[in-house]
């Protein structure tokens, strides 16, 4: 007879050995902790790049590049600050840079990354483009505080830019929308997208996009968190959607269910317990096989991979149609 847990959501990503795969401990300068990277497989040459956030100890965040050949091991890390806050110039990123999400966007020939910037006015929602992750140019802040997980679509759709967010209102829950914008600017026909649910589901009151959405033959899958409040704290999870791949604001699937959660000691042990957060995801060259990138305990860097087919197959399996919380 199968192991009971073979049918379990949870093993649908398996954790890499090697994990934890990037530490505070082995990092070029002096910093407290390294998490919650944006990700990328790079256009020219196939190498994986993560922009990783790295925590001073101030507790300010700044991002910092590494490369590898397998997306896996022998990570090259710059060996000082890759990209920072620039209060000087941007008010809005006074207290440093956070959790971005990277997509390649054919059409710029640049590479945009969707991060934190957090000030004084709360987080808010930024963007930059790059084509080599040395040199950035700044858009500035597209969405104003309070809001992030967000990430940008590879391409437009009927001639406008798409990017899904989490503002935070003053009521109700704290939902994912998407954006439209015809230069990566101005941002407007707001929409929600996803809601979170209520009472006692793993993704109540709070949810937001995990990586950048990752195109399929399906549709755009989402991974997203969800936070769970204990008596012990917050409780991170991921859980699957899918979007309609010409019209993206359509949901078309969503898992009732978690597929990954915290689990192992570096999860649950760190500066913030029981968190696993990706921000980073990329498809390997056989198309499949899904490299998951997340923080651990908001402490250190991560590693999972997944079969895309096999998410897809769950989702169709397990997931209802919809993206709109209903009160059950
Ligand atoms: C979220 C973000 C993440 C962090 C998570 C868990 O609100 O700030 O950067 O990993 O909380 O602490």
């Amino acid at each position: 007879m199968p192991p009971a847990e073979s049918g379990l959501p949870s093993t649908l990503f398996q954790r890499h050995p090697g994990n934890p795969i990037l530490t505070a401990r082995y990092w070029p300068y002096p910093v407290n902790s390294v998490f919650n990277a944006g990700a990328v497989r790079l256009e020219t040459g196939g190498e994986t790049l993560l922009l990783v956030r790295c925590e001073d100890h101030r507790g300010h965040s700044h991002l910092t590049a590494a490369r590898s050949k397998d997306g896996a091991g022998g990570w090259e890390i710059d060996p000082s600050p890759t990209f920072s806050g620039d209060p000087q110039s941007h008010s809005e990123e006074l207290w440093g840079v956070e959790d971005p999400r990277i997509t390649w966007a054919p059409e710029l020939g640049r590479y945009a990354v969707v991060y934190v910037a957090y000030g004084r006015g709360g987080p808010g929602v930024s963007l930059a483009l790059t084509e080599d992750f040395r040199e950035f140019e700044r858009i500035g802040m597209v969405l104003p505080p309070e809001d992030k997980d967000a990430a940008l679509f590879p391409r437009r759709f009927g001639g406008r830019w798409a990017l899904i967010h989490r503002p935070v209102p003053n009521h109700g829950s704290a939902d994912m929308w998407i954006s439209y914008s015809p230069d990566l600017t101005h941002w407007g026909d707001h929409r929600v997208l996803i809601q979170a649910r209520r009472g006692g589901w793993w993704d109540a009151g709070k949810i937001g996009l995990c990586p950048q959405p990752i195109e399929t033959r399906d549709g755009w899958l989402l991974l997203y968190h969800g936070v769970r409040e204990t008596a012990a704290g917050a409780l991170y999870r991921v859980g699957l959607a899918l979007l309609d791949l010409e019209s993206p604001e359509r949901v078309l699937r969503r898992s009732d269910e978690w597929v990954f959660g915290p689990q192992v000691e570096y999860e649950h042990v760190g500066d913030v317990a029981d968190v696993v957060f990706p921000c980073g995801a990329t498809v390997d060259p056989d198309g499949d096989t899904l490299f998951l990138y997340y923080g651990g305990a908001d402490t250190v860097m991560c590693l999972a991979t997944a079969s895309l087919e096999a998410l897809l197959t769950w989702l169709k399996d397990h997931g209802r149609p919809g993206g709109v919380a209903r009160d059950e």
